[in-house]
């Protein structure tokens, strides 16, 4: 019997390949290519412009490092934005803290929401809370015509090419710190420092010109090229590397105080990516 695999490229020398039971959904929206599809490995797994963004097998992961560092480090958490996210996944975690009163979703392509709604609903099923609000909006621009709006900002992006490129510049942070209420917190997803290396330390240095506190932290994503990912993290006030609670009154799968600390942890070859000129 023929077997069909999907191979994402991750450099011209390094590729995952998946074996493919069936493609689920196929679209072109305005925006990108769109795909989901069922593996063997990985559950089902959504393809944007062929790139995975998440897998039902260990989307937990980058859903809940991307969301509970933030909100456990600040005090009080009330109003949160998700720009990028529309497969709801990073929506889901931000729910599970009780102080949040609002979360804004602005994903600019209405067709990953519906895609994510209709094939992921275990992802996706924190986006039918009342709590939350779904703007298809451009986040650039969002962020840019707010002001001291939030506590939290999720930059849950694509990969920092077409229209996410400027999710990843200086004057795109420089607008979240204004629409950032005092005490508020940025994390941003920034890539592998083992093919990305470039992008964490342009990250972390703009970063570093508009936030006063600015650290990175690693997890594991297998499905993600090899496997171990960056979020950057700025805040204004905060240490962010301290849990404030240390008993969860919810349930995680791989997000834990403990694992928070040690996540800032980083081995020297990492350090020597920010450390460098
Ligand atoms: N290389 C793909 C990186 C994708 C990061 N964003 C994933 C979105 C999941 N909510």
């Amino acid at each position: 019997m023929t077997q069909l695999w999907f191979a994402e490229k991750f450099t011209d020398n390094l590729a995952l390949s998946l074996r493919v039971k069936e493609t689920i959904h196929r679209e072109k929206s305005p925006f990108q290519q769109i795909e989901v599809v069922e593996t063997y490995q990985f559950g089902r797994v959504l393809l944007l412009d062929g790139v995975i963004q998440t897998t039902t097998v260990d989307e937990f992961v980058y859903h809940e490092m991307i969301a509970h560092v933030a909100l456990s480090a600040h005090p009080a958490p009330k109003r949160v934005a998700v720009v990028g996210g529309g497969d709801g996944g990073t929506v889901r975690e931000v729910l599970k803290h009780d102080t949040v009163e609002l979360v804004r979703l602005i994903e600019i392509d209405e067709a990953v929401v519906r895609v994510s709604q209709k094939y992921l609903p275990e992802i996706a099923c924190g986006l039918q809370d009342p709590r939350v609000e779904i703007a298809i909006a451009d986040g650039i621009a969002h962020m840019a015509e707010v002001t001291d709006e939030y506590d939290v900002v999720l930059v849950d992006s694509t990969d920092p090419v077409g229209a996410a490129a400027g999710l990843f510049s200086k004057e795109f942070y420089q607008s979240v710190h204004r629409a950032l209420k005092p005490e508020g917190i940025i994390v941003a997803q920034t890539e592998s420092p083992w093919t990305e290396p470039g992008i964490i330390k342009r990250v972390q240095r703009a970063l570093g010109q508009v936030f006063p506190q600015v650290y990175l932290y690693l997890c594991n994503i297998p499905a993600y090229p090899n496997g171990m990912w960056g979020f950057s993290i700025g805040s204004k006030v905060h240490d962010p590397r301290k849990p404030r609670r240390q008993n969860l009154s919810f349930s995680t799968k791989y997000y834990t105080p403990a694992i928070h600390e040690a996540a800032f942890l980083l081995p020297p070859f990492v350090q020597e990516i920010l450390n460098t000129d």
